[in-house]
Parts: structure tokens; sequence; C-alpha cells
């Protein structure tokens, strides 16, 4: 007779919604087994109760929390000026984008420009940093992530799958003077009625895809085979759906004023 005495050490539980249902994935860590035999178990709870699956290799890698977004943000996303708005009208699947700190947009063209991060928001990147920063696989602090992006959606608008600036992008050619540090946050100030941003791995496609469940306050950081690997993306959307992203600015060059 074979004994299994499990020790848990942790419980993450992380909320994905597949296939147009939500499952509830909670994995489980046991921290050893007698006679010396240890696993990772995972378990799909509620509509797949009985069924048990290795665990997902990028699981580790994506780390969900709910936080209480304060009354006014929505308001004070709102009321931020039409004039600081970019969008992205070339790009397959428009949005509409409003940038701190080190702006998105300059990066892409090459240089520097930066608009102070206002009270609120850094106020939201402390927050998010104080519940990922445990998980966090860099020496880093709140400041650090000096690139704060608000997606605003509307009908129709979306998101190409994609994966964020990193090391390797910006190593394949000398223009690309940045990337975005290895950690990065994303926040749900208002859920869209029908998309959620997915995830999928270029090797096996939608097979692989699975959606975040998104709700107002669901904050999420991803790292490591997530961000490096995996793209994610937004399919065109029902309503209006506004997210925040933080993100950490890496001078690659600084060729362009940007400082060593
Ligand atoms: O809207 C989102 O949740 C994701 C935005 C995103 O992927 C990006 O800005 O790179
Ligand atoms: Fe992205």
């Amino acid at each position: 007779m074979f004994f299994r005495l499990i020790f848990l050490i942790g419980e993450n539980k992380i909320l994905l919604q597949q296939r147009g249902f939500m499952c509830k994935l909670s994995w489980i860590v046991p921290l050893h087994l007698v006679l010396g035999v240890c696993s990772l178990n995972a378990c799909i709870t509620e509509k797949m109760a009985h069924e048990s699956i290795e665990s997902p290799s990028y699981a580790s890698h994506l780390f969900i929390a709910q936080i209480n977004l304060p009354e006014t943000l929505l308001e004070n996303i709102r009321t931020l000026s039409e004039e600081i708005k970019h969008s992205w009208p070339d790009a397959k699947y428009y949005r509409e984008t409003i940038d701190f700190g080190k702006v998105f947009p300059a990066l892409e063209e090459g240089s520097l420009f930066e608009r102070p991060i206002p009270g609120f928001i850094g106020e939201i990147r402390d927050q998010l940093f104080e519940h990922f920063k445990s998980q966090i696989n860099e020496d880093i602090s709140a400041e650090s992530y000096d690139n704060c992006i608000i997606s605003i959606y509307k009908f129709g608008n979306g998101i190409a799958p994609h994966i964020d600036r990193n090391f390797e992008w910006a190593n394949k050619s000398s223009n690309r003077k940045y990337y975005f540090g290895e950690s990065i946050i994303g926040l749900i100030v208002e859920p869209d009625t029908l998309q959620n941003l997915f995830f999928e791995n270029p090797t096996e496609g939608e097979k692989s895809r699975f959606y975040l469940d998104e709700k107002p306050g669901t904050a999420f950081m991803f790292q490591d085979s997530l961000r490096n690997e995996w793209k994610h993306g937004l399919l065109p959307i029902e309503r209006e759906r506004i997210s925040m992203t933080f993100r950490r600015v890496i001078v690659k060059d600084s060729t362009l004023g940007f400082g060593s």
C-alpha cells in the first residue's frame, strides 16, 4: 500500500476562464511525500471537479490578486485630458492609450519623454507592488515601474497577440534602444462584457489559449515564460474595457538622451 503524507505549504488560486466557462484552477504544493516521492498536483475544481491535470508550466509565472479600486479611479481616468490620448490606428486592432512616466509612443520613436505620474496612479502602482513584491523575480521597487499605460478599448477594439518589448526584441536591432523589464503588472479597471485578456503559447496557438477572469480590480503580474514566450492579446470587445499596465523601462542605448 502506498501512503502519501502531504503537507500544504501554500495554495495558489488562479482564476481562469477557458473556452467560455469558468474554471477555478487550484494548485496545491505538497512539501514532501513519505518515501521521498515528490509531486506537484493540479486540480481544476468546480466544472472539472474530478479531473486532475499536470500543473501547467506557466502557472508559476502568473499571479492574480483582487484589489479594491478607489471609488474615484474611473472618474479620474475619464477626466484625463483628451489631448494626451494616443491612438493606434495603424495597428491591426485599434485602442487608445494614455501614458505616464516614460511615454511608450515616444520610446518607440527612440526618444525619451516623461509625463509625471499623477498621485492617484502612483498610489495604485504602490498598492499593486505591495501585492506582488514577494513574487516578483527582480530586485526592484514600486518606483521602478516608470511606464504606466492606461488602455481604453471601445466596441470592436482589441490588441493583437504580442510579447511586450523585451531584451530579445531590443537585441534584434541597434535602432531599438529600450525594452521593458521582466515583470509586468496589469490591472482591470473596467472589464468588457464579453472579452478578457488571453495568453497563448506561439507553438500551440489557440489550443493553449486561456483567458483571465476579469472583474474591476483584478490585478495580475506575469514574468518568465508567460512574459517572454507566451503572447497575450484581446479579441475585439463588445462594450468598453479599461486597463492599466505598469512596466519598467530599461535603457539599452544612451545615445538619445536616455541617460545611462
Ligand atoms: O489591456 C490590457 O490588459 C493589456 C495591454 C497590453 O498588453 C499592452 O499594453 O501591452
Ligand atoms: Fe502587452
